[in-house]
């Protein structure tokens, strides 16, 4: 691969340059050796059954005429791409939701106190979700309302929540924490979820050879799963998070792997799961572990992060950033990683390949995430005895700093950040004292300061430039008056770039948008946490609604959604509950439904006329930010702003 070809970021770029001089493989130069089938990238082949896989031809300069192609049982080019959709959006609801399952179940364990490791942190999060819940937060006594023991209050909760993935009756409670009118078209459109766990099941079994075939109907059971993720598992995993680790303000750091330090022990954390990160955060920070850490002859521990962990972290303790996802094996081809430990998702096998060329060693942590390879190191981790293992792993690390090589190349590369940002930091910064919470945004918003909102989210993906799209498409937005809202991997480029801090405003903004932050003191790219995050997206635009002045629903917000690299199946699952919500979402790099064009057309128009959101495909990261703008300027023109 050609490092400059292959990252827009010089700290990536001369990682990749030295890993080919020394002879270690990493994802970009497969990449270049293992090109995607067309017809799979396209959506259109069907491997649910031993007859096929049927891959179906690809149209080529579009269908003439009728589409007669099909598979074996019959099934037809939508039938095909809606099934694979759905199953995406299954695959990637389950990544968010499961997460958000090990963190109720932690919670419940914290609210039964059986663990020291974990306790209640945010009693006023806790107190704001418990009605959200129907949990009591006072009793009456006696004819006198008096606050509730906070213990009972938690315990109720994670009763209650933990029951949201499998209730055998109702629906979620979260559902009705959307805006009225968005929960009525969800109720009329037969697509609120009954519990989190059954709406994946019944994906699975309507793709099952033979069932449903009517690809309008696959995508009504595609969306319930996609609400099921964002208004239910991720909200969950973002809220019981905030009540045991603390909700996020915002904070100082940085980001790109120059934050790995040559004198000191690195440790870098990567996955998803705060429940892992904290305890190493916690551990690695006390003063047992400096101390063991200075008698190895080092100044000190630095932990950074990948993926969302890093994010989690961050926005929490302030922990830099390492790296997006594309740099998880270029953070041990430093030679300065003395430990990596991951849980779950977005973590290549790869790393165990790259780990035997250096010292570094290699932990995995969950029992659903291991690795074949014979250099892993597995330390199981468990909420009754975590302060213990996180010990273990902190030590590892230490002690492996002696089995240091002498080449070391850690880039010179990283930003400041300002991170932290969330629902009640928002309100905090930009909201009103007089005319509700959200106040200050909505009035700059109708006076046209801020043009509208962009989401920006979603992964890197080796088939397109490494950071470039997520960059330009953000620039692009603020300098034309756009703020923005970031998570997941789109946020950490941001922050390696240099997006991240209130400065940027004059440098990169338009006028409005750069007034405004330079009044309210914020970076015009406001960093929200992680991917199950992006449930503090779809309240902070309920928000929005609330406020008042721009109109009944989010779908009447001049906002617009985007993920310019995506490439797991979970993006899917965060891309359709977004549509769903009201919000019209562009994905760039590629397209998993372009063989089936009717299917396609459904997904990108008539979704607009059902929901009021629908999807949209732009692979060029300038005209990708200006099909948002355009839709912004659309919802500005309707609402006479
Ligand atoms: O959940 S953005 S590459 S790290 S999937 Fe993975 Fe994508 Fe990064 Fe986080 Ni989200």
């Amino acid at each position: 691969a050609d490092p400059v070809a292959a990252s827009y970021d010089v700290a990536t770029q001369e990682m990749i340059k030295r890993a080919q001089d020394l002879g270690v493989e990493t994802c970009f130069d497969r990449a270049v050796t293992l090109k995607p089938c067309n017809i799979g990238a396209t959506g259109i082949c069907c491997k649910n059954c031993g007859m096929g896989p049927c891959r179906l031809p690809l149209p080529k300069g579009g269908i003439e005429g009728e589409d007669t192609r099909k598979g074996i049982c019959g099934a037809s080019p939508n039938t095909i791409a809606a099934r694979n959709f759905i199953r995406m959006i299954a695959a990637g609801a389950s990544a968010h939701s499961d997460h958000g399952r090990c963190v109720a179940e932690v919670f419940m364990s914290a609210a039964r106190k059986e663990t020291d490791a974990y306790q209640i942190k945010d009693i006023q999060k806790l107190l704001q979700i418990a009605p959200c819940l129907d949990v009591a937060i006072t009793v009456e006594k006696d004819g006198e309302v008096l606050d509730r023991d906070i213990d009972e209050i938690a315990l109720e909760v994670a009763e209650v929540a933990l029951n949201e993935w499998g209730k055998a009756e109702g629906e979620l409670k979260y559902l009705k924490r959307a805006p009225a009118p968005r929960y009525e078209l969800w109720k009329k459109m037969g697509v609120l979820p009954r519990n989190i766990d059954r709406e994946v099941v019944e994906i699975m079994h309507r793709t099952h050879i033979g069932v449903d075939q009517d690809y309008k109907n696959l995508m009504k059971q595609g969306t319930r799963c996609a609400i099921a993720d964002g208004w239910g598992g991720s909200m969950l995993a973002t809220d019981l998070q905030d009540v045991l680790f603390g909700t996020p303000y915002p904070l100082q750091s940085e980001a790109n792997l120059g934050v790995m330090k040559k004198d000191h022990v690195n440790l870098v954390i990567h996955g998803h799961e705060p429940v892992l990160s904290e305890m190493i955060v916690a551990v690695a920070q006390g003063q047992e572990m400096i101390d063991y850490c200075k008698q190895a002859g080092a100044k000190g521990i630095q932990l950074s992060g990948i993926c969302c962990t890093a994010n989690e972290i961050l926005q929490r303790h302030g922990v830099p950033l390492c790296g997006t996802f594309l740099q998880q094996e270029l953070a041990i081809i430093t030679g300065a990683c003395d430990a990596m430990v991951v849980d779950i998702q977005c973590i290549m096998q790869n790393l165990a390949n790259v780990a035997k060329c250096f010292h570094t060693k290699l932990i995995t942590t969950h029992p659903i995430a291991k690795m074949e390879q014979d250099n892993v190191i597995h330390i199981e981790f468990d909420e009754h005895h975590a302060i213990e293992d996180a010990k273990r792993i902190v030590k590892m690390a230490i002690d492996n700093y002696a089995n240091r090589g002498e080449d070391v190349a850690i880039p010179q590369h990283k930003n400041p950040v300002i991170a932290g940002f969330g629902v009640e930091s928002i309100e905090y910064h930009l909201g009103g004292s007089f005319r509700g919470s959200y106040y200050t945004l909505n009035d700059n918003i109708i006076n046209g300061r801020i043009r509208g909102i962009g989401a920006v989210v979603g992964c890197n993906n080796v088939r397109t430039r490494h950071n470039y799209d997520h960059i330009t498409v953000v620039k692009e937005l603020i300098k034309n008056d756009v703020i923005v809202l970031t998570t997941g991997c789109n946020a950490i480029a941001c922050g390696m770039e240099g997006l991240l801090t209130p400065e940027t405003a004059q440098v990169f903004c338009g006028p409005g948008l750069a007034e405004v932050c330079e009044t309210v003191g914020i970076p015009p790219v406001l960093h929200v946490g992680s991917c199950v995050d992006n449930s503090r997206i779809l309240l902070a635009a309920t928000e929005v609604v609330k406020a008042g002045g721009l109109g009944k629903d989010i779908s009447d917000v001049p906002a617009a959604g985007s993920a310019p690299e995506w490439m797991s199946e979970k993006a899917i699952s965060i891309g359709q509950y977004v549509v769903a919500s009201g919000v019209y979402t562009v994905f760039g790099t590629t397209f998993p439904t372009s063989g089936a064009p009717v299917f396609q057309k459904y997904l990108f128009e008539d979704f607009e006329k059902m929901y009021g959101g629908m999807w949209d495909f732009e692979p060029d990261p300038i005209k990708h930010a200006h099909k948002m703008i355009a839709h912004i300027d659309k919802k500005r023109a309707a609402l006479g702003i």
